[in-house]
């Protein structure tokens, strides 16, 4: 098994020793393997360094932003369940910061969101803790900073990155791993139809580069390859094609399907991960892009190029747009029996504030910090009834716990739907099951960064 970026640099990658399992490792371009403080008693599994960098996605466009340790994405990080890690954090940047582990079972104290009492990192500080990782999958790790109307900062620029922990047994069906990061940069505000300001952006990537100026993923035929796909833009959501290929989805935001499917296209809402298996076996160069013609224009691609083959780039505008959730969800025949479940109704609704201006968001008519703040007792089920009356498509985030998507999209009664983000379409309701199990303050909010801005979060706290 062999991991990769698609604009990996041989070079980085053959100096990365890996002296134990779990340590931090960067596949990136131009990664950079940080050792623990040499002659430290106690090196650190995870190093990351926060502080200025400026992304090259192509000689043109050359973009100043934050990232990790000197490369967008930040480093691949793997750790293997159930065994404990040691992070450390340095804030090299100017501004405070917090590193939220996305799709881990964190307690409040380090999940990375200071709504539930993560300490922020002050300029010039570090933070170190230890973690251990618990079901294996593809998560990430994102800053979790406020932003406002600066489109730099925050997720608009460059702190994220992946992280991949390994089960007890790697089934390994594939004969190697490739990572990739949706991005989109430059954002400005501008009205939209709906008389609302929404970002729009200059440049979009993927692994920090523009089509056409990254290193091609380089395969061969007969390869089976597992891409696992990050949305880490702050606010878009992205469609996904490789021509040529389709993509048969193993895992959703990291936890496996309930049903394999093959699908043509990939839809990722803002935080979502999707990973998916290709057989390399239609020999060419190929563009993997948005299938948006403009977000693609705009750079959102890269090159899948098979061993000896070369030519022009081929590109088949696919002439519609599918996907939807419920293909992956469990047959009918192997649905579980129902559990009792205690219900929380949530409605999501958008004050507007004037043409021009930012709307604000409210669930139950309250925008963050005056949200409710729900109990959850221990051990309790509960089902989130998700009222979306806004004209948006949101993508929820729970953090600290996994759910289980039940209405989506018209569909009733799903099973096996497991993840973190959900996509709730405007002017519908969706219906999210999750255990409370996990006690600690828990921030459940749209991952839409000027969403959240605008109030879209609350606090579950456990009895
Ligand atoms: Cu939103």
């Amino acid at each position: 098994m062999e991991a990769a970026c698609g604009n990996r640099n041989q070079e980085s990658v053959l100096k990365i020793t890996r002296r134990r399992f779990g340590q931090l490792s960067g596949l990136a371009a131009g990664s950079v393997l940080l050792p623990g403080r040499v002659g430290a008693a106690t090196a650190a599994d995870v190093l990351l360094e926060i502080a200025p960098y400026t992304v090259e996605a192509s000689p043109k466009h050359h973009i100043r932003t934050v990232a990790y340790n000197g490369q967008v994405p930040g480093p691949l990080v793997r750790m293997r369940q159930g065994q404990e890690q040691t992070i450390e954090i340095h804030n090299r940047s100017g501004d405070p910061e917090v590193v939220h582990w996305h799709g881990l079972f964190l307690p409040s104290e380090i999940d990375g969101a200071m709504e539930e009492g993560t300490p922020m990192i002050a300029p010039g500080a570090s933070a170190r803790y230890t973690l251990k990782p618990d079901l294996p999958g593809f998560r990430w790790f994102h800053t979790h900073t406020f932003a406002g109307k600066n489109l730099t900062k925050a997720q608009y620029g460059g702190q994220h990155g992946f992280v991949l922990i390994e089960g007890r047994d790697n089934p390994g069906a594939y004969d190697r791993e490739v990572f990739l990061a949706l991005h989109d940069w430059g954002g400005h505000f501008e009205g939209g139809d709906d008389g609302f300001m929404n970002p729009v952006y200059d440049v979009s990537t993927i692994n920090g580069k523009m089509l056409g100026f990254g290193e091609p993923v380089r395969v061969k035929q007969g390869d089976r390859v597992l891409l696992h796909i990050l949305n880490s833009s702050p606010t878009e959501v992205h469609w996904i094609a490789l021509s040529g290929h389709s993509f048969q989805v193993v895992a959703l935001d990291g936890n496996a399907v309930a049903q394999l499917r093959t699908a043509a296209m990939l839809r990722l809402a803002p935080a979502e991960r999707v990973s998916a298996i290709v057989d390399m076996s239609n020999p060419g160069v190929w563009v993997l892009g948005e299938v948006r013609k403009h977000v693609q224009a705009a750079g959102m691609g890269i090159l899948i190029e098979y061993a000896g083959a070369g030519g022009k780039p081929l590109w088949t505008q696919p002439k519609s747009l599918v996907w939807n959730y419920r293909q992956f969800a469990a047959p009918v025949e192997a649905k579980p029996a129902e559990e009792a479940f205690a219900r929380i109704e949530l409605v999501f609704d958008s004050k507007f504030q004037g043409h021009g201006n930012e709307e604000l968001w409210q669930i139950n008519g309250k925008s963050y910090p005056h949200t409710d703040e729900p109990v959850l007792n221990a051990g309790q089920r509960y089902r989130l009834v998700m009222k979306n009356q806004s004209m948006d498509d949101h993508p929820m985030h729970l953090h600290r716990h996994t759910f289980e998507v039940r209405t989506i999209e018209g569909a009733d009664g799903l099973r096996g739907l497991r993840k973190d983000v959900v996509l709730v379409p405007a002017k519908s309701t969706a219906e999210v099951e999750f255990v409370a199990n996990n006690p600690g303050r828990t921030l459940f909010h749209c991952h839409q960064q000027d969403h959240m801005d605008r109030g879209f979060m609350m606090v579950f706290r456990y009895a």
